[in-house]
């Protein structure tokens, strides 16, 4: 199992983003940590200079892979879903923008927050229409350059389209393209799915990409989500991606980022602290 961490390439709003600062020097540490990639979230890859990005990526020897896209939305609005055509084409257009980047560095897109929210005077199956519709047009440009996209289902609280696997899944089907599959989230899981393994059984090889936070969205190992059971689950459904980690950085994103990595590895080393009356397997 592979690990990375989420790291804005560009300054950001978004809270569960472990480092937004010095650049170079944060993947100077992200590297001697031990993480093996950084999942970096590029809001507007037009202002990014990606040779100077490949070559900072090769100095310190770290993978992508995956882009996230969700600061189009936070900081400018862009949906797949919003009424505007102009808004969800920009969007479209955007998402595509991502993909030279990804081709080159076989990083996957991750369509989070992008897809938007269903907004005022929009019902919700006009919303889902304009998604699946979206979807389609920017995994059709993605297929020509081999790049695969992610959706990931997320919490009721902050979006109401795709909340649980069930319901990615039902969308990958809609939409009928081999290169999207799904991103599962630990925060978001923890409070949409009702067997968190039992989904991630579910998602089998749609499963394409993994984000991890505790229970209260700090490291893991600082809330109550069970990581030995997951990664274990992960390990038994063939799963040979990235595990990205995307939390608060709190206390502080070192210790956040450093304590992430050193329990993950513990728990995928068959070290698991498990005090659970019924047994993990891995003790
Ligand atoms: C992004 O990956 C994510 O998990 C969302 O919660 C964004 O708010
Ligand atoms: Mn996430």
């Amino acid at each position: 199992m592979k690990f990375s961490i989420v790291l804005s390439a560009q300054p950001t709003h978004f809270a569960a983003v472990a480092f937004k600062g010095n650049f170079e020097r944060n993947l100077a540490h992200i590297a001697e940590w031990g993480y093996d990639g950084v999942e970096l979230a590029i809001r507007e890859p037009a202002q990014m200079d990606f040779n100077a990005l490949h070559a900072l990526l090769a100095r310190y020897r770290l993978d992508v892979p995956a882009i996230g896209t969700g600061q189009a939305w936070g900081e400018e609005h862009l949906s797949f879903t919003d009424p505007d055509p102009a808004i969800r084409q920009a969007a479209v257009e955007r998402t595509c923008s991502h993909i030279p980047f990804a081709a080159q560095a076989h990083a996957q897109i991750v369509i989070g927050l992008l897809r938007g929210v269903v907004q005022p005077g929009v019902t919700f199956e006009q919303a889902m229409t304009w998604l699946v519709a979206s979807l389609r047009e920017v995994a059709q440009s993605a297929v020509e350059k081999n790049v695969r996209l992610c959706l990931e289902p997320l919490n009721r609280y902050e979006t109401g389209l795709i909340h649980t696997v069930d319901e990615g899944l039902a969308l990958l089907e809609a939409v009928g393209a081999d290169n999207l599959g799904l991103l599962l989230d630990t925060f978001h899981m923890n409070i949409e799915e009702a067997d968190m393994t039992a989904s991630i059984r579910k998602a089998g090889s749609h499963c394409f990409h993994v984000h991890v936070a505790d229970s209260n969205r700090w490291y893991p190992g600082a809330g109550h989500i069970d990581f030995g059971h997951l990664l274990q689950t992960l390990d038994e459904i063939g799963y040979t991606g990235y595990v990205s980690g995307e939390f608060m950085p709190q206390p502080d994103p070192d210790t956040a980022a450093a304590e992430a990595i050193k329990y993950l590895k513990k728990m995928t080393n068959n070290e698991c602290e498990c005090r659970s009356l019924i047994p993990c397997g891995r003790l």
